[in-house]
């Protein structure tokens, strides 16, 4: 303790007034040996100074100032380029309080290994300290975190995704709490990289990697893992859900929270443009998050929702004028893309972009088709969500959103429907306990590969699924008003492999559907997966789908069915007899109707 004091001298003043803030930092410093220490205010001096650093020393390239004013390009080590679940532990006391759907290591273990990685490791380093707030500085839903960190890069996203600075401190002086979030990118060695979590002690140490979910800490490490652990306790919910405003011409607003896996459109729908049609009916669509929720119960009995980021961490690949003109506008200044290629005039470039063609890869290559894609197909763009022109005014609300509906949905290229939705609740938490979906670059590990990933919680949900599914249940209680449950496929694949339905823009007409049903004005038929548009109800007009595609996207193989709900009463089995048994007797009775 005396020697850590030690860092607090006039070279590195104490600069918070939390005592165990300030201990907390120098037994950091004391540990890992920095040369320096910044404590992070979030100033615009301080961000230019950071980026003119990192300019200097070539990790953030310059993009065109033209085109993209204000843009860098960060290319990351190679094998350095998505979340490593393999690597990413939960480590609670109790090793069934993780459960089956997390790897699990010991407080005392996993502590003893990542502090003889972290020994020493930032001699020659700064220490940087990010007091961050998740959610609306003034918000009762948000919670703060600091995270210690040696790389710049870091520092620099974080306060892009995040409420960071002076603002950030004053509030965990104020509270006292905060999630302790230590990183390192350490030597960027895969065989010296991990991501544990200490849910009983809010923290969180990451060592070996500079990937966004892997490193800043804030995103999937606080606000899902830490935060799903703290909701569970105090009775809301994290959730890997974008929000979407959607109003329709009368001018009321709905606000829809939606779960799909990484890479699979969140970005998309969180920032839809309506079609043609609807614009001119005066259809808007306002985006709120696009890829974390918040929720709890207000005193209406509805669910109010806030996005804790500030920012968005998109995937750059499919992004394009017609796919998500909003996404395009948002990231045309002020922007760090990661691991895109370039144009010979320096713009930053991507499969999916209609306009340039690529000069160098995304590892600083000439850029050569027989090398792969041009750009990594988990490069991303990090950008302050205030500069997307469907920003929701809402989105700063410290009450939050309330929620009309929650969408499931996950990448099935046959067997589930465009949309249907759940007869009540506790079918609905079993949609979302049932959703599988096919494997993205989101993640290192195969591509395609069809898994159970239920609310697609399965890489975040920092406690054990079993508990998890419980505590969705729970909220059924009296007073309780909430929002429909849903479950869409944009991704159901015709016999020609090609995808039946448009997706982007006319996904509004599924969203539409679900307001209809939300305000009891459209009808349904029910079938024993769930209720399904009655025919005619699903506006298809002045859409242009192959003959056919209509019917097949709604096409119903029983013994499909049968062999997901036989595999699905497996899967939940697996928890043993933690897991609800309303649920399983849900999934059963659904199993017996189909049989
Ligand atoms: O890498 S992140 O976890 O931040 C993005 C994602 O995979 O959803
Ligand atoms: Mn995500």
């Amino acid at each position: 303790m005396n020697a850590a004091i030690s860092y607090f001298d006039e070279k590195h003043p104490v600069a918070s007034r939390l005592e165990s803030l300030n201990r907390w930092v120098a037994e950091t410093a004391a540990l890992t040996q920095p040369d320096s220490i910044h404590w992070c205010d979030g100033s615009e001096e301080e961000n230019a100074a950071l980026l003119r650093l990192m300019q200097d020393d070539g990790t953030l390239l310059p993009l065109n100032p033209d085109t993209h004013p204000d843009s860098w390009l960060y290319r990351s080590d190679p094998s350095d380029v998505a979340r490593v679940e393999h690597l990413t532990f939960v480590c609670s006391r109790d090793r069934d309080d993780a459960g089956p759907n997390n790897h699990w290591m010991s407080p005392a273990e996993g502590h003893r290994r990542m502090d003889a990685l972290f020994a020493g490791c930032m001699r020659g380093r700064t220490l940087y300290v990010i007091p961050y707030c998740m959610g609306p500085i003034d918000s009762p839903l948000a919670r703060c975190g600091v995270e210690i960190t040696d790389s710049p890069y870091v520092v620099a996203n974080m306060r892009l995704m995040t409420r960071m600075g002076a603002s950030a401190l004053a509030r965990i002086e104020k509270e006292g709490v905060f999630v302790k979030g230590l990183h390192s990118t350490g030597e960027l060695d895969p065989d010296r990289r991990f991501i544990m979590h200490f849910p009983e002690e809010l923290s969180i140490k990451s060592y070996g990697s500079g990937y966004g979910g892997n490193a800043l800490l804030g995103k999937k490490c606080h606000a899902l893992r830490i935060a799903s652990w703290q909701a569970r306790q105090e009775g809301w919910l994290a959730e890997h859900m974008l929000i979407v405003g959607i109003e329709n011409p009368r001018g009321e607003i709905h606000y829809i929270a939606a779960a799909f896996p990484s890479a699979c459109g969140k970005t998309n729908l969180a920032m839809l443009i309506p079609p043609e049609s609807y614009r001119q009916a005066g259809w808007k669509v306002w985006t709120v998050g696009d890829d974390i929720c918040w929720m709890r119960p207000g005193e209406d009995g509805r669910l109010y929702a806030i996005n804790p980021e500030a920012g968005f961490f998109g995937v750059a690949p499919g992004t394009s004028e017609k796919s998500n003109p909003n996404a395009l506008a948002t990231i045309g200044h002020d922007t760090i893309f990661t691991n895109v290629a370039v144009t010979a005039d320096n713009q930053p470039w991507w499969e999916g972009l209609e306009a340039g063609q690529p000069s160098k890869d995304w590892q600083g290559r000439d850029f050569d088709p027989a090398n792969g894609p041009a750009a990594h197909p988990n490069s991303r763009f990090t950008v302050s969500a205030r500069q997307c022109p469907s920003y929701s005014a809402r989105a700063e609300d410290p009450q939050g959103v309330p929620i009309s509906a929650i969408v499931f949905g996950g990448r099935r290229a046959s067997l589930v429907p465009l949309v249907f939705e759940a007869r009540d609740w506790t079918h609905g938490v079993l949609v979302g306990a049932s959703m599988g979906s096919e494997t993205t670059a989101a993640a290192t590990g195969d591509v395609g590969v069809m898994r159970r990933d239920p609310m697609a919680m399965k890489p975040f949900c920092g406690y054990n699924f079993a508990d998890y599914f419980a505590h969705w249940l729970s909220f059924d209680r009296p007073g309780a008003k909430l929002p429909k449950v849903f479950h869409v496929n944009w991704f159901r694949k015709g016999e020609d492999g090609r995808f039946l339905w448009p997706g982007f823009g006319e996904n509004l007409r599924v969203l539409e559907w679900m307001i209809e049903r939300v305000e009891g004005r459209a009808g349904a038929v029910e079938l024993p997966v769930g209720l399904l548009p009655e025919n005619g109800e699903l506006r298809l007009q002045g859409l242009d789908l192959a003959d056919g595609s209509a019917e097949a996207l709604f096409d119903f193989d029983l013994a499909g069915w049968k062999a997901e709900f036989e595999q699905v009463g497996a899967y939940l089995q697996e928890y043993g007899s933690r897991m609800p048994p309303i649920l399983l007797s849900e999934a059963n009775e659904i199993l017996k109707t189909l049989r």
